[in-house]
């Protein structure tokens, strides 16, 4: 028999319903589950509606690290009924300021050869450490909390093959965006990266953490490393060391496909506006003038990140033309490098400091100043994220980022002349959980906290006979559920879908909400892997609550295509792509007997373009799970009964 890889060995042991068969639908077992608050008060909501009096998988946290500027009551609002839910739901609060979730989780919480389902793309994080950590829309949280595993299409396994060691200069952030050069935010789509070869051992788990973490922009379900020596050296420097256990691949394993990189050819990496793919070596760009500089997210926030960031800043002053921001990914960073100097060294030299968090990451302040170049050590670039819509947003390693810092130009950090500083992993980390509440040991009566931004739902209707819909609106290939549902100031309206539906593809078309109104909903049409980047499931929630029945699309993003099923939404890709050219905005789509057809499992149904008097094919792309779900017209109606 062949020998199995990382990934393979983790899914069996958590298998509870199909073959390990790539494209086909499995279902794992859950062991951890965590959520943050942007997503998260949906998922307690819709948690709360199932009816079930705790949590039943083996761990839950509920983070607040995004919503977090609190202008308005909004946001404090939703803080207090998550700790509030929290409690009673038996789920572990990890409060405001304690961190981004990813970066507390992997240092508190993380479980090597663990399953982690998270309502937020970036939980592959845990990956760093040998977990399946993988990202979800809230509700199939909500279900995997409610003790149900969470079905999937089994990826295939494609090889990383590391080999050679970093130089200085060059870190994980500069790996993953040479994997994104050569395989675009397409490149991952139904595979699982696992990462092997005799590189990984030289591959510090910072590293490793930023590598896991950024290969959501790959598409990929997730991204595994193997849990080794280093591995258990992290465990034990965080207090954990009884949760370190040994994961490796067989040395005969076989993969679906093998990329190969050579870590000592490497070299500084940046990704232009506006696609994380958009990669080029950093001295192509060498000279670009720079207006803001932001260190920080959960890619590149670590300990190790800002050590070597105050290293360089030591004695330094940043560029007159330059603002820079620095978010700690947690309270243990914030914590550590303002014990041991590195925070003085960061204030002293002009860096910006704001509280552990996702902060600019997500929009949440610090805005670009308008046609701003602005270089950050995050994960995505989509045009507008930043909350300035006519901002450049480039991406780059934190030393990268601190050589542009430093210069005000787009700069290698190879031509600093500065000596490369080692940064020696900690024998031990700052261990203070209090931050973190625990829940009772035995269920208690907690009254939940409800500010009047929390509206309710409402339920929806079970799908109808005949689906009849204009086409509300076509756009092209990679849009992002950043253009569907944007962030940033609309944030703190997650958990007020009437409100926040205003928002429904502001940045592509902001008549979007009214046509809809007036249209009585409709169709979406759209391009290649619709719905790519974060998981909110808003961005099929709120179009669902709006009156959209169905998209046709020529592919999906697999977190987006799943949370459409979630809310009932029919996810249909065009049998013949070339029919995506012909559709227009306004045209009136009809399938006649489209319940039929989905009860049926018909793998290509007919729909007819009434306008245009032509009909073509679309094609369900549902399991047989999935069909019961848009029949029951959503998950929540599906699982109730
Ligand atoms: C993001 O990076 O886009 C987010 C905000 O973390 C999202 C989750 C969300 O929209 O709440 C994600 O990546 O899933
Ligand atoms: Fe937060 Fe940004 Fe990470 Fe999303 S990508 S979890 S917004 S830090």
């Amino acid at each position: 028999m062949a020998g199995k890889s990382i990934c393979h060995k983790i899914i069996e042991q958590h298998l509870v319903a199909g073959k390990v068969i790539p494209g086909t639908e499995i279902g794992i077992r859950i062991d951890q589950t965590l959520t943050q608050d942007a997503t998260g008060t949906m998922a307690y909501l819709q948690f709360e509606a199932m009816g079930i009096p705790r949590t039943r998988a083996g761990l839950s946290v509920s983070y607040v690290d995004h919503n977090m500027l609190q202008d308005g009551f909004e946001n404090a609002d939703d803080h207090r009924y998550l700790q509030s839910v929290a409690r009673k739901f038996g789920v572990y609060f990890s409060r405001p300021g304690n961190g981004i979730c990813h970066q507390v989780h992997r240092e508190r919480f993380g479980v090597p050869g663990q399953t982690l389902l998270g309502s937020d793309s970036h939980t592959p994080t845990g990956g760093g450490m040998g977990m399946l950590a993988m990202g979800a829309g809230g509700l199939d949280v909500a279900v995997a909390m409610a003790g149900h595993p969470y079905y999937f299409p089994c990826p295939s396994v494609t090889l990383v093959r590391l080999s050679g060691r970093l130089r200085p200069w060059v870190g994980g952030k500069d790996i993953i965006l040479e994997l994104l050069r050569r395989l675009s935010v397409k490149g991952g789509v139904g595979r699982i990266m696992e990462y092997g070869g005799p590189g990984v051992d030289t591959l510090p788990v910072a590293d490793r953490f930023t590598v896991a973490n950024m290969g959501a922009e790959l598409g990929a379900t997730t991204s595994v490393f193997p849990s080794d020596e280093l591995t258990r050296r992290y465990l034990q420097a965080q207090g954990r060391p009884e949760a370190w256990i040994p994961i490796n691949a067989d040395p005969d394993a076989t993969y679906e496909a093998v990329v190969e990189i050579d870590l000592d050819e490497l070299e500084p990496m940046i990704a232009r506006p506006h696609s994380p793919d958009n990669v080029a070596p950093v001295r192509d760009l060498e000279g670009t003038p720079v207006q803001q500089v932001c260190i920080g997210s959960c890619t590149n926030s670590s300990y190790h990140d800002l050590r070597i960031a105050a290293a360089m800043l030591r004695g330094r002053t940043v560029s007159p033309a330059v603002s820079l921001t620095v978010t700690p990914g947690s309270r243990q960073v914030l914590e550590m490098i303002a014990r041991n100097g590195s925070l003085a060294d960061l204030i002293s030299a002009g860096a910006r400091v704001l509280e552990a968090a996702c902060g600019p990451c997500i929009g949440n302040g610090q805005a670009p100043p308008s046609g701003a170049n602005s270089v950050r050590s995050f994960n995505r670039n989509f045009e507008g994220r930043s909350g300035t819509r006519d901002a450049g947003v480039f991406l780059a390693s934190p030393e990268t980022c601190v050589a542009c810092a430093i210069t005000g130009v787009i700069s290698d950090p190879r031509d600093l002349g500065i000596e490369y500083p080692e940064i020696p992993e900690p024998e031990s980390y700052s261990r203070n959980d209090s931050m973190v509440i625990p829940p009772p040991a035995t269920p208690e009566e907690v009254a939940v906290s409800r500010g009047p931004n929390i509206v309710s739902l409402g339920s929806f209707e079970a799908m109808a006979d005949s689906l009849r819909g204009r086409v509300l609106i076509r756009v092209g290939d990679n849009i992002t559920t950043d253009h569907i549902m944007p962030a940033g100031r609309w944030l703190k309206y997650r958990s007020n879908v009437p409100r926040y539906s205003e928002a429904t593809f502001n940045l592509i078309d902001p008549d979007f909400p009214k046509r809809s109104r007036e249209w009585g909903g409709g169709l979406i049409v759209a391009g290649e892997n619709y719905g790519q980047g974060s998981s909110r499931e808003h961005a099929a929630l709120v179009p669902r609550w709006m009156g959209v029945k169905a998209v046709i699309a020529k592919s999906f993003a697999r977190i987006h295509e799943a949370n459409l099923v979630n809310f009932g939404i029919l996810p249909l890709v065009f049998a013949n792509p070339d029919e995506y050219d012909r559709v227009q905005q306004g045209d009136t789509i009809e399938i006649s007997h489209a319940r039929q057809a989905v009860e049926n499992g018909l793998n290509v149904v007919e729909a007819t373009n009434l306008t245009q008097g032509v009909k073509f094919g679309v094609k369900p792309n549902l399991t047989e799970r999935g069909r019961k779900v848009v029949l029951a017209g959503g998950m929540l109606n599906y699982v109730r009964s």
